[in-house]
């Protein structure tokens, strides 16, 4: 079939429906610290464009039960609500209690982010195979020593083998690790043992990457686990899962296909869109297209195309998590943030916005119909209406051909782009990027030995990981900026992936100049490295990255991760996989600060499990500060009780 026939642009009701109904907004300077934002929210106002802040605003004031975590829709003699008032029920039908309503909303959700993540690594790993046997055109293996390395770590004779062998074998033991029987996953061999010791005696020892997942969805099904604290066991086995399988996989086999990040200087922010050249923005959350797509952009025939049509050339930039994947590795420009995705097509400057999978908004058609930008779905998994869906199955050499089409279709977009219309914000940072944990310890000397000596000499007093998305519920990058801020200043070392990275290099908190604003011991290390105080490691399955440097920092210390002054924070969160994430790193021993109430309040039996029993057990816990400086405060308190058990 002619490939063209598999481009259909649906005519759907929504295409061009531009709102221009008059709605109350509240002052650009409380929706976001971003200025770039700020410009463009403005515009959004006049041209009568909705955005997510609109959305949030009109939801307001939100349902109560669903903040509480107090409703329940699993089996069909519901919905049922428990209210909290005194007169109001208190169980379900079928006799379920608030904690047991709330345990299994907070299971589902962390069933859904652990199944996103691992989902993601399963596309990378299915790649990787594909590329061993050389059935697909435009990959290849871009580290072999990362490829020996894990292939050693899983157990796999190296020696004598070409890399397409050794790639092929590992890619299948990891395809097993979905479903393994071995009954642990592989990457487990990371952890400390004393942390593996406590999973096994408590029964979280994650199994299978899939069968977590899969339990979690049997157990919090009508009739079957109906005690808080075992469902809360399987939903931190299940995020264990996550954060030491498949968001683990996605990272380590990305690096052996595409490198991996080195250090290097990025642009960020909208500024970084170009008013003479096609702007192609790659966003979403896999790696797979926006490497062939920013790759095929450089191609002689496509650049000819685009001087035909008068431009000057081709600007591929990422957003989001797929931003943060190319930014690493390629050192491509990120537009911008989860919040800011609506905001660049409102840019008018936009000829295509290529999606793949994640935290893409259904409202970017609508808000594309009212300029020329083109929306691209790529994943089977993830269509929308009124966009163009051009299928990027990874085989043979379709993933090429679609890269290409996609492309040329923006480049064909660019004379329809309405001059009137271009608003371009000034706004672009340089920042430092490709923060990889082989990267900082290349920077280091070759190994993560002089880090560790600096926080046991006090230098640096820890480190602590900013992570994930944005919130229309939080002044835009305001939490992000603040807390990174707040805890410099302290001498703590921040290290960011997601939305929360994205926010600070927009800030200038990711140039080496910043380390005029940390504290003098880490402004001292910075300088002598010539790195930020703030560093870039990549996305969200990135996290990954961090987990395997706590682990192996504990392991050179000989104690356990809980024994580390570390901390993670996710101060505007808002996606399913920001609570997985926020679950494995409590099982896994490290202080979690969120910053956005996540909808638990509802039981107080689950509450005080997640903001302190869990402590006594896994050695680390929950806390809800909204508040960045009163976070960064008890964080840094957090620190230095960390400091003194250790004795440094
Ligand atoms: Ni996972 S961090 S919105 S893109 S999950 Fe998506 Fe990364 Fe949050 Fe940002
Ligand atoms: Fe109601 Fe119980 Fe059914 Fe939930 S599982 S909807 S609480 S009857």
């Amino acid at each position: 079939m002619d490939r063209d026939d598999n481009i259909k642009e649906q005519k759907h009701p929504l295409w061009n429906a531009c709102i221009q109904k008059e709605i109350e907004r509240k002052p650009v300077a409380e929706r976001s610290s971003d200025p770039a934002s700020q410009l463009l929210l403005e515009k959004a106002s006049r041209e009568g464009i909705e955005t997510a802040w609109d959305r949030y605003e009109a939801q307001n004031p939100q349902c109560g039960f669903g903040e509480l975590g107090l409703c329940c829709r699993n089996c069909l003699m519901g919905p049922c609500r428990i209210d909290p008032l005194e007169n109001g029920p208190k169980k379900g039908v079928c006799g379920a209690t608030s904690d047991i309503i709330v345990a299994r909303n907070l299971l589902r959700m962390i069933a859904a982010g652990a199944a996103a993540h691992s989902d993601h690594g399963r596309d990378v790993v299915e790649v990787l195979y594909l590329t061993s046997q050389g059935k697909i055109a435009g990959y290849a293996i871009k580290d072999e020593k990362k490829l020996k390395a894990l292939a050693t770590e899983f157990g796999l004779e190296v020696q004598g083998k070409s890399p397409e062998e050794i790639a092929r074998q590992l890619a299948e033991a990891i395809l097993d690790e979905f479903g393994t029987r071995k009954g642990y996953l592989q990457f487990l061999s990371r952890v400390p043992q004393k942390r593996r010791n406590l999973w096994e005696t408590v029964g979280i020892t994650p199994r299978g990457i899939d069968r977590e997942i899969v339990e979690i969805m049997h157990r919090t099904h009508i009739g079957v686990d109906n005690d808080y604290v075992n469902l809360m066991l399987q939903g931190l086995r299940a995020s264990l899962s996550d954060g030491w399988g498949g968001s683990m996989a996605a990272t380590e086999l990305s690096d052996v296909l595409f490198g991996s990040p080195q250090i290097k200087t990025c642009q960020s922010n909208l500024g970084v869109l170009k008013a003479d050249e096609v702007n192609i923005i790659l966003h979403g959350h896999e790696p797979l297209l926006s490497e062939i797509v920013s790759q095929v952009a450089t191609e002689p025939e496509l650049l000819a195309l685009a001087k035909e049509v008068g431009a000057k050339g081709i600007n591929c930039l990422g957003m989001c998590c797929t931003g943060n994947e190319i930014l690493m590795r390629r050192g491509l420009p990120v537009a911008g943030n989860f919040l800011q995705q609506e905001l660049a097509i409102i840019t008018g400057a936009v000829e295509a916005m290529v999606v793949d999978v994640q935290c893409i908004m259904p409202s970017l058609t609508t808000v594309a119909g009212c300029y020329h930008t083109k929306i691209i779905s790529t994943s089977a998994k993830a269509k929308f209406p009124a966009a163009l869906h051009i299928d990027f199955h990874e085989k043979g050499d379709q993933a090429l051909q679609a890269a290409r089409q996609i492309v040329r279709l923006a480049v064909l977009n660019y004379p329809n782009r309405q001059q009137q219309k271009v608003c371009i914000p000034e706004n672009r940072m340089e920042f430092m990027a490709g923060f990889s944990k082989e990267a900082i310890a290349e920077a280091l000397g070759g190994s993560l030995g002089p880090l560790i000596e600096v926080i046991k000499s006090g230098t640096i007093r820890g480190i602590v990981a900013i992570v994930g998305c944005n919130n229309p519920k939080v002044k835009q990058d305001f939490a992000h900026t603040t807390l990174a801020k707040e805890l410099i200043g302290k001498d703590i070392l921040v290290v960011e992936t997601g939305c929360a990275a994205i926010a600070c290099a927009k800030a200038g908190l990711m140039r080496p100049e910043a380390a005029a604003q940390a504290g003098p011991g880490l402004s001292a290390l910075c300088r002598q490295l010539g790195i930020p105080p703030v560093l870039h490691m990549g996305s969200c399955v990135d996290i990954s990255r961090i987990m395997s440097l706590a682990a192996e920092a504990a392991n050179a210390l000989g104690v356990d991760i809980s024994d580390l002054p570390l901390a993670g924070a996710a101060p505007e969160y808002m996606s399913e996989k920001a609570i997985s994430i926020g679950a494995y790193v409590v099982a896994s021993g490290i202080f979690v600060l969120l910053g956005v109430v996540p909808p638990i309040l509802g039981s107080q039996n689950v509450t005080h499990l997640l903001s302190q029993g869990v402590e006594k057990v896994m050695g680390a816990r929950f806390a809800v500060e909204p508040d960045p400086i009163a976070g960064a405060k008890l964080i840094s308190e957090h620190i230095e009780a960390k400091r003194k058990v250790l004795g440094i």
